[in-house]
């Protein structure tokens, strides 16, 4: 009997599975490869980090009021390198940055927006916990102000998705038709296809939430917690959103970071982690909504908006907002 060899037949990177998408153009594959080239490095550098000593605090705050962490930093940088050196990119917004970056004009070619949370959950990787990278790719706009052109709804969006840096390095993307998951093989330093069309199961008695804000959530959100409690639901929260976004796709459940009495508007950020997180979930077949109208549908008003998040299965989507 002949042996079974161990060569996957079928083996496709990113690079390649993305030259092979009809909805993907050469140069939307040429920013989410820069995306993924950074997301190596940071992958990397979150591994080496206690190593090489860049655990811990950068000493600045940014400007949202948090400490930012040296990894915080890096992993700005390293995107906003790669993605800078990729002819089509014409701005970038980090949540590390306060102000859009304008890297080129439409006229210079500038085609694309590239909006991101470089490493989210960083409050995490002191302890080994998984963070990730979040990105939404938008059409830039032609008119005298191009950094205007990072206020648009997330419906706009051209692609979404997130890398997970836990215990493998995977991507999760979608370009508009379906989500399709790469986990970087690390043998061959490229990121390859293993799960394409991703659905999220419709139902699954799991929620995800900082349960210790309980009194704080308006009374909709704690009936839906009771009703949660009665019914056999159990609890999953990680507390980096890439890592509990990442599970609810795979196993189903729901999401959520509401509104809070102290903060009207949740945490989440609406631009880079509320709408790219949205469109892989509706495109996986889920919900995202506020509690009062679909993520992707929220205009927009300034760069770093907070929206509150509910998120996941569509059957538990809605046992959650019909109560609000
Ligand atoms: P960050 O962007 O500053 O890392 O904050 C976002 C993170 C999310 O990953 C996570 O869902 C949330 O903060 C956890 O917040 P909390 O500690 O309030 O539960
Ligand atoms: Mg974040």
């Amino acid at each position: 009997m002949a042996k079974k060899t161990a060569i996957r037949q079928n083996l496709k990177t990113l690079q390649r599975h993305l030259g092979a998408k009809k909805d993907t153009s050469e140069s939307l594959a040429g920013v989410i490869s820069a995306i993924a080239l950074a997301g190596k490095s940071i992958a990397e550098k979150v591994r080496r980090a206690r190593i090489e000593d860049v655990l811990g605090d950068a000493g600045e705050i940014n400007l949202h009021g948090e400490v930012q962490q040296k990894l915080d930093v890096l992993s700005n940088a390293l995107l906003l390198h790669c993605l800078s050196a990729c002819p089509r990119v014409g701005v970038c917004a980090s949540e590390e940055e306060d102000e859009p970056v304008v890297v080129r004009p439409w006229s210079d070619g500038g085609e694309f927006c590239v909006l991101f949370d470089p490493l989210d959950g960083s409050s995490n990787i002191d302890v080994a916990v998984s963070v990730g990278t979040i990105f939404s790719i938008l059409p830039a706009l032609d008119g005298p102000d191009p950094a205007a052109a990072v206020l648009q709804p997330g419906t706009r969006q051209i692609a979404a998705g997130y890398i997970l840096y836990g215990s493998s390095v995977l991507m999760v993307l979608t370009t508009g038709d379906g989500v399709d998951m790469y986990v970087l093989d690390p043998s061959l330093g490229e990121f390859v296809l293993v799960m394409e069309r991703l659905e999220i199961p419709s139902a699954s008695k799991i929620y995800s939430v900082n349960e210790a804000y309980f009194d704080l959530f308006s009374p909709g959100i704690q009936a839906y917690l009771r009703f949660a409690h009665e019914s056999g639901y159990g609890s999953r929260y990680v507390g980096s959103m890439v890592a509990d976004v990442h599970r609810t796709l795979l196993k189903g459940g729901v999401f959520l970071y509401p509104a809070t009495t102290k903060h009207p508007d949740g945490k989440l950020r609406l631009l880079y982690e509320g709408n790219p997180m949205a469109l892989v979930i509706e495109q996986a077949g889920g919900a995202a909504a506020t509690g009062e109208q679909r993520i992707l549908e929220v205009e927009p008003r300034k760069l770093h908006q907070r929206c509150p998040v509910i998120l996941g299965s569509p059957e538990e989507v809605e046992h959650v907002t019909r109560r609000l």
